[in-house]
């Protein structure tokens, strides 16, 4: 039996259940984790997204396919530790304001808090002074922004520019993502990272740690 395919199935049909169940037995049978996530859950949201996009299924679908990788994500999440922890850092993470999409943030998050980090998700749908707010007020290492529509982007832009003006820019590494972004857009608007695969994302920043603690910029 191949679970990949069962899970991304399970997704796809928007079955949460189903699929804590496959990914339990997965496990169970020594499948490695990453893969699971890569292969299996990934995968059927991928599917799904693209299926979306066609006008294949709808909204309601959609949202039944994202409880189920949630609920995969759940159970995939303890077997995700990695290796090669030196000290906590810090970070913030949200979506922009007018956007309510958190599938991707959600996996980012899972995976950092794989390692010893700690995360504070501010949620969906962020206003810029609320993202200020939780900089000033939790001092992170670093500041992760994501947005999904072409018209919620450029808020990554403005909360940028309230940073750079209320000083607090410079002791911040800034890392956005989400569907429409891209390197291009990244420079424009001064952002340091993009990177949108989040496994490569997990060990960038497992793998120059104790520079991020610093809070010093690696580039
Ligand atoms: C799921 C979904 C929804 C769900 C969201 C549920 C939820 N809890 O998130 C619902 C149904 C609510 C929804 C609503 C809408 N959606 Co929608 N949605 C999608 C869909 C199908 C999948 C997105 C997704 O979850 N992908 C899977 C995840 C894993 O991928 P990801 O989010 O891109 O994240 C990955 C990377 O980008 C990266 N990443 C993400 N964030 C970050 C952050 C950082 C810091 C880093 C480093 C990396 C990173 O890592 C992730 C893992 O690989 C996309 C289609 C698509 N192809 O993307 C449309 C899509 C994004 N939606 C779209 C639209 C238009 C809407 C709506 C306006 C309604 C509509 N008419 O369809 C509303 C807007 C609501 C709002 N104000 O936000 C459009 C956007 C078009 C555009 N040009 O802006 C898309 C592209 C579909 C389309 N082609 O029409 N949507």
């Amino acid at each position: 039996m191949d679970y990949y395919k069962l899970i991304s199935e399970a997704i796809i049909g928007g079955e949460a259940s189903e699929t804590m169940q496959y990914t339990k037995e997965a496990l169970g049978l020594k499948y490695p984790p990453e893969n699971i996530l890569k292969n299996g859950l990934m995968a059927g949201i991928n599917t799904i997204a693209e299926k979306f996009k066609d006008e294949a299924v709808l909204i309601p679908e959609v949202l039944m396919s994202t409880r189920a990788l949630h609920a995969g994500l759940k159970v995939l999440q303890p077997y995700l530790e990695v290796k090669g922890k030196k000290g906590a850092i810090k970070i913030v993470i949200g979506t922009v304001y007018g956007d309510l999409h958190d599938v991707g943030k959600n996996i980012i998050k899972a995976l950092l808090t794989t390692m010893n980090v700690e995360v504070i998700d501010l949620g969906i749908d962020v206003s810029v002074e609320n993202f200020i707010q939780a900089i000033e007020k939790e001092k992170p290492d670093i500041l992760m922004m994501s947005s999904l529509l072409t018209t919620t982007m450029n808020q990554m832009q403005l909360v940028i520019e309230e940073l750079k003006k209320r000083g607090l820019r410079e002791d911040l590494t800034i890392f956005i993502g989400g569907g429409p972004i891209r390197d291009i857009f990244r420079k424009k608007i001064g952002a340091d990272y993009y990177i949108e695969d989040p496994l490569e994302l997990r060990d960038y920043i497992r793998d120059n740690f104790s520079k991020f603690k610093k809070n010093k910029k690696v580039k």
